[in-house]
């Protein structure tokens, strides 16, 4: 899961750019009623995209509120993230799927 982000982290670092710089694409995974990863995190600016590998709608329901997106089936959403926190999700239609989502300023 790392191993992804090393490396391009490691390039930023040594052109001695700002990593805020650069907002990056999350992706995160909903297939056979599972979202993955479970945990994540990302920063204020980045975009996260939604994939959803399933014959069902799932959504990305955040508990406090934060976002409530909707992925039709075998469909991918971007959503751009706007506020900072720590925030748990789960899809309205499968309960049993939930993640939680570290969103640093
Ligand atoms: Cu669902």
């Amino acid at each position: 899961m790392m191993s992804r982000w090393v490396v391009p982290i490691i390039a930023v670092l040594a052109l001695g750019m700002p990593v805020s710089a650069h907002a990056a694409t999350i992706q995160i995974t909903m297939e056979n009623l599972v979202i993955s990863p479970v945990e994540a995190t990302a920063k204020v600016g980045d975009t996260i995209e939604l994939i959803n590998k399933d014959i069902f709608v799932h959504t990305a329901t955040a508990r406090n509120g934060d976002f409530d997106v909707t992925m039709p089936p075998k469909k991918t959403v971007t959503y751009v993230l706007k506020k900072a926190g720590t925030v748990e999700y789960y899809c309205r239609f499968h309960p049993n799927m939930k993640a939680t989502l570290t969103i640093a300023p």
